[in-house]
Order: structure tokens, then C-alpha cells, then sequence
């Protein structure tokens, strides 16, 4: 993801904002997509103004993210988060993933099931804000992992590095007008809105 003439744009979102209900609600998603996210992208072009990011790719930036500051990392995790996270939903969403995908989660985690309920308990207990996420690791496996606040396995300062296929925000801001401090709710409904075959697509799109 680059900067066009040293400007990161906030795409629209994908489907309707009442798209995803009754999962997410059409506020939460006005408020998320159109202030939230798009706060990020302009506190990301204010932060690469006149410095060499404005033309490298968040990705590479995100390779060397403890060189630079808070408000690149902040704000770049938070503009690359969330365009992953609209497009891996849907209001077609929900059910399983198939083919290749769905082999390897079961040869990683025993069964759809139980790969569910390591993801669920991901998002569940990341203390405070930030996100759940699978992802594949270099060495080509599939892991659950999260991060806090808006860092994701592409940075250099994350535990546990990868590509991300699948994440969920854990932020209140994403569930809060609906679920309250339900958060469990909110993760346990969130698989009824997944895109699996964006998810799929993505998977493919990094076997070598
Ligand atoms: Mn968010």
C-alpha cells in the first residue's frame, strides 16, 4: 500500500454501512470507516509530509517501524489495519473457509473448531486495545496471534511476525455502541461477517 503524490486515500467501504448487521451496526460503521480510519489516513499524511516515506509502501515502512515515530506507527498500522479489516468482511460473510485454506487450519490447529476458539480467545484477551489476527509466517505456517493498539505482524516490534490474512479490531470504538463491554459477544459474532473468500484469495496470494 503507497502514498499516491505523497497521499494515502481513504477508499469507500466496500458495502453499504448497514451492510453487516445485525452483527455490526450501521453507526458503528459510519463512525468507524468515516471518522476513525480516516483520521488515520490524515494523521499519516501530516506525519510522512515532506519526508522520504511519502514514497515507500507502508509495507517496507513496517519493516523498519522502531526507526521511526510513534505517529507513523500509530497511524500507518491504523490505515493498513483497518483496509484489511473492511475487505475481509462482507454482508455475504460467515460459514467456513474451503480448499487450501481450509486444509492447512485444520493441519495447524486440529480443526475449524478449534482454530475458532484460538482466535476468539486472541481477540478476547488482548488487554486494552489492538487487534486478533492469523497469519502466515515466513516460514509459510499459519498463526494466531494479536497485537496492541494499532501494530500488526508486519512491523519489526511485533512478537510474533507474518502476513496477516484475517484480523479482527478489538478497539471499543469497533464494538462499543452495540456490544458495550460485551467484547466476547462481538468476537463470537464477528464470524458471521467474514469474507472467506477474500481471506482465501489472500492465502493463495502468498503460497510460493
Ligand atoms: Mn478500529
Amino acid at each position: 500500500m503507497k502514498a499516491q503524490n505523497g497521499k494515502f486515500e481513504l477508499a469507500p467501504l466496500p458495502y453499504a454501512h448497514d451492510a453487516l448487521e445485525p452483527t455490526i451496526d450501521k453507526a458503528t460503521m459510519e463512525i468507524h470507516h468515516g471518522k476513525h480510519h480516516q483520521a488515520y489516513v490524515n494523521n499519516l499524511n501530516n506525519a510522512i509530509a515532506g519526508t522520504e516515506l511519502e514514497n515507500m509502501s507502508l509495507e517496507e515502512i513496517f519493516k523498519n517501524m522502531s526507526q521511526h515515530s510513534m505517529a507513523v506507527r500509530n497511524n500507518g498500522g491504523g490505515h493498513w489495519n483497518h483496509t484489511l479489516f473492511w475487505e475481509i468482511m462482507g454482508p455475504d460473510g460467515g460459514g467456513k473457509p474451503s480448499g487450501k485454506l481450509l486444509s492447512a487450519i485444520e493441519n495447524r490447529f486440529g480443526s475449524f473448531e478449534e482454530f475458532q476458539e484460538m482466535f476468539n480467545q486472541a481477540a478476547i484477551t488482548r488487554f486494552g486495545s489492538g487487534w486478533a489476527w492469523l497469519i502466515v509466517d515466513d516460514g509459510g505456517n499459519l498463526q494466531v496471534t494479536s497485537t496492541p493498539n494499532q501494530d500488526n505482524p508486519l512491523m519489526d516490534v511485533a512478537d510474533q511476525k507474518g502476513m496477516p490474512i484475517l484480523g479482527v479490531d478489538v478497539w471499543e470504538h469497533a464494538y462499543y455502541l452495540q456490544y458495550q463491554n460485551r467484547r466476547p459477544d462481538y468476537v463470537g459474532n464477528f464470524w458471521n461477517v467474514i469474507n472467506w473468500q477474500e481471506v482465501e484469495r489472500r492465502y493463495a496470494s502468498l503460497a510460493n
